[in-house]
């Protein structure tokens, strides 16, 4: 570990809180830096499972359930995960003290490598892994982290300058951060995680800290088709590329009729026709034109770009071919927990369409959605906490054959019950889904399993 580490976070007292995944990596960097760790998450010991053991065992403190915020006065530093509401009285008044960390505010910070960051309200992930692919293909040693599920805190000591980072920032992680990648993409800008955000505003603005704190020499991808997103160019303090679907750019990667196009400085080069592209789907094609923007302007080979993109798959759980059972395919796109993902995933598919959707609510309005599934939607499946309020939004716009469903399990045989051959089904929630799982991963892996248990 770097001396500079060592020096920062020896002897220091740090709260760190909220134990998921980023935190518990952060706790065995913090602790081998030298610092003394109090572990606090709003999970009683029980509930906290092995996580629990594992923090137990390396000697750091535990303060579980109510009462976990108690006392942060005590601490040199207050370290929360993403997922912790920055609004909470007892992490604003420990703001006022001392600016809240993060997993990813110390990994910005420690990070010799230049750092690629992705945001967006939808395609972060796609566009992220396809990022790390093609620099990957162009010879890079590139890690992969960030919001898609891969803390890189572990690693910083021994990333160098060759080295290059792909990073998924959520909005959340984004929210206090006070730097920003040596280029970012920002896919585009939708309702999302209005509960805690509480207004379009803060959702935005938490965003722009994706470009805020870069310099002249970085540089910014925009999304030109998005006007929210397109107008954030007045802000940027580096270069600015776009990328579209519908207009010639003057810098960036664009759709020119049935080639995808790099350009820079007027200076065009083809990457390849958009048929070759193996993803399925406009927005995929968006997402493609924006990583290829971003790797090229980050010094990738156009080749490694369109060799990527002939060959990427796609990513798990994220409009995931799963089988074909008695002439019906089924699609996993559990990640897709807002509307607006829903929304792209229909428009990916020509053949009539079983929806399953429903999950936890993040209090978005589900009336876009509702207007999509009187147009694309064959028949419609809900369950969950917005069973309801999903089926007022579509019911509101006339009749609609659908059914309420308790779970997944009678989700999948209702869905099968009504599919006819050269129909797909496809879990496309457009909620998050905490009211009935860990994540959307176990919702997806769930799905998948169901689904290969299906009689043909
Ligand atoms: N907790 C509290 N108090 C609270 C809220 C939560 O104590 O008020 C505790 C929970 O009991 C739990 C822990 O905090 O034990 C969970 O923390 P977390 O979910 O914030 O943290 P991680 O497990 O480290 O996961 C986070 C991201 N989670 C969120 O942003 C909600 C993961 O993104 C990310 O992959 C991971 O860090 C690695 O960087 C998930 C996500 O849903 C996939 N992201 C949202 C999205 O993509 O829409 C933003």
């Amino acid at each position: 570990m770097e001396e500079r580490i060592r020096q920062d976070w020896q002897g220091k007292k740090v709260a760190v809180i909220g134990l998921g995944i980023s935190n518990a990596a952060l706790i065995r960097f913090l602790k081998d830096a030298g610092a003394e760790i109090s572990a606090r998450d709003q999970k009683t010991r029980e509930q906290l499972g092995d996580r629990g053991t594992e923090l137990q065992a390396l000697g750091v403190e535990l303060v579980l359930g109510p009462g976990y915020l108690d006392g942060l006065e005590r601490f040199d530093a207050v370290v929360v995960s993403p997922g912790v509401p920055k609004s909470l009285p007892e992490l604003q008044a420990a703001a006022r003290r001392e600016p809240l960390e993060s997993e990813i505010s110390l990994f910005f910070r420690y990070c010799q490598a230049p750092i690629y960051g992705i945001t967006g309200s939808s395609g972060k992930t796609t566009t992220t892994s396809l990022v790390g692919e093609i620099l990957k293909e162009s010879g890079f040693s590139t890690f992969v982290g960030g919001n898609i599920g891969n803390p890189l805190i572990a690693e910083v000591g021994r990333l160098g300058v060759r080295d290059r980072v792909v990073l998924e920032l959520s909005s959340f992680q984004l929210e206090d951060l006070k730097a920003s990648p040596r280029g970012a993409v920002l896919t585009n800008i939708a309702e999302n995680h209005l509960d805690v955000h509480g207004s379009m505003e803060n959702y935005i603005a938490a965003k722009k800290n994706i470009y805020l704190w870069q310099s002249p020499d970085d540089f910014v991808v925009l999304n030109y088709d998005d006007p929210l997103t397109r107008a954030l160019a007045q802000g940027a303090p580096g270069k600015v590329f776009f990328f579209s679907m519908e207009n010639k750019v003057r810098d960036g990667a664009y759709l020119d009729g049935e080639n995808l196009v790099y350009v820079r400085e007027g200076e065009e080069q083809i990457i390849l026709p958009r048929g070759e592209l193996r993803l399925r789907g406009e927005h995929n094609a968006a997402n493609f034109l924006a990583a290829a923007a971003l790797s090229l302007a980050a010094g990738a080979e156009l080749q490694a770009a369109a060799k990527v993109g002939r060959t990427f798959q796609g990513v798990p759980h994220r409009l995931e071919f799963v089988a074909e059972k008695g002439g019906v395919s089924y699609y996993n796109d559990s990640i897709a927990t807002t509307p607006q993902r829903t929304l792209a995933a229909l428009k990916s598919f020509s053949e009539p369409i079983i929806l399953i959707a429903g999950g936890y609510d993040k209090k978005l309005s589900f009336a876009p959605l509702a207007e999509a599934v009187h147009r694309r939607v064959k028949y419609l499946v809900l369950l969950g906490a917005t069973a309801q309020k999903i089926r007022e939004a579509v019911l509101a716009l006339g009749d609609f054959p659908l059914q309420v469903v308790d779970d997944l399990e009678q989700a999948v045989a209702a869905a099968q019950a009504q599919a006819e051959p050269g129909d797909c089904v496809l879990l496309s929630p457009a909620c998050a889904s905490y009211d009935q799982y860990a994540d959307f991963m176990e919702r997806g892996a769930h799905f998948r399993r169901l689904v290969h248990g299906l009689n043909k």
